[in-house]
């Protein structure tokens, strides 16, 4: 890579830091409700390996979305103002921090339900293939989704059909609070793939050009028709599971020691001082990711909230009669209106 596109990755994984932050922060201030689940730590697994990716190959994961939807062109102003739940988000406020997506960009969101986006991943590497258009889907889960029913039966299922899809496992080495040796009977992820006879490498997720190396590899393959594979990027967050989390099973030494790998300042130290940037050059990178996120904020505070109108705006099940919003009766469209 050229120098530039090197610092390209480092201004990346530190806007998402940055975005993770001030999220954190937004939260403590009431701004963010419900659910947040931040990456802090895990940088350099999303930076790396969407490095590797094209723009229209199809990317998926779980709910600690943000740092995916950031590379894959959501703006920080509206990221930031999803996790407001204003009218100006990604999904104009009504899916929040867990369900951020940008279809246009072949970022299909965030899911909420562990494991479940797995068999939809499948769905779009069987209709890559059926169309022979060459797109390769990518699929995050993390170490827990490893044990749901809907990993072993898409993993058969793509591997039977040689389906072009990677499956790439972000090991935090904790699903919730709940260590991988007491969540799973098999601590080498890996071995998993074994079990439906699937090509499977482990790689330290906490270097950003090690995961973008194997990541490009795995495209290769599905690309020329050698179909799926498993990733497993060993990797740590940084904060709790969620905001919600009081963050008890996990001892602060093991925290303090991950932290010291951090996988932003291993980037800069290992790849870029030796290319001669400077202290001064990463400095200046994390006060421009700061006025971006600060005017993100901005944004978000100053938007509004979804209207009551669009209260039945993407509801394609029958909605509840007689809805009342702060005493007032929301008639529900009839279905043909709608
Ligand atoms: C089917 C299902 N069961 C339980 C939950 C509750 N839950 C949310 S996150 C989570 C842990 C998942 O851990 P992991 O897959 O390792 O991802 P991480 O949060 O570490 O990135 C659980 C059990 C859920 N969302 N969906
Ligand atoms: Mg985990």
């Amino acid at each position: 890579m050229e120098k530039e596109d090197l610092l390209a990755l480092y201004r990346q994984m530190v806007l998402i830091r940055q975005v993770e932050d001030r999220s954190a922060e937004m939260y403590g201030k009431a701004k963010i409700g419900g659910f947040l689940h931040l990456y802090n730590g895990q940088e350099a697994v999303a930076v790396g390996a969407l490095s590797a990716l094209n723009p229209d190959d199809d990317v998926l994961t779980t709910y600690r979305d943000h740092g995916y939807a950031l590379l894959r062109g959501c703006s920080p102003e509206s990221v930031m103002a999803e996790l407001f739940g204003r009218a100006t988000g990604t999904t104009g406020g009504r899916g929040g921090s867990m369900h951020l997506a940008n279809v246009k960009n072949h970022f299909w969101g965030g899911y909420a339900i562990v494991g479940a986006h797995l068999p939809l991943a499948a769905g779009l590497a069987y209709a890559a293939q059926y169309q022979k258009d060459g797109r390769v889907v990518l699929c995050v889960m993390g170490d827990g989704s490893t044990n749901i029913g809907y990993f072993h039966a898409t993993l058969n299922w793509a591997q039977l059909w040689k389906l072009p899809v990677i499956f790439m496992v972000e090991n935090n080495r904790y699903a919730m609070g709940t260590p991988l040796d007491v969540h799973s009977s098999v601590t080498d992820i890996v071995q998993k793939a074994a079990g439906y006879r699937m090509h499977a490498e482990q790689v330290d997720g906490n270097d950003v050009m090690a995961v973008r190396e194997v990541i490009c590899r795995m495209a290769d393959r599905a690309r020329a028709g050698e179909g799926p594979s498993l990733v497993e990027a060993v990797t740590y967050r940084h904060r709790a599971h969620s905001m919600a989390d009081p963050d008890v099973q996990r001892a602060k030494s093991e925290i303090a020691s991950w932290k010291e790998q951090d996988p932003i300042e291993r980037f800069a130290e290992e790849v870029l001082l030796p290319k001669g940037y400077t202290q001064a050059d990463f400095d200046a990178i994390v006060r421009e990711a700061e006025v971006v996120v600060q005017k993100a904020v901005e944004f978000a505070d100053a938007s509004p909230e979804p209207g009551r109108d669009t209260l039945y705006d993407h509801v394609y099940a029958t909605p509840v009669a007689n809805m009342q919003v702060d005493g007032t009766l929301i008639a529900p469209p009839t279905l043909a209106a709608r």
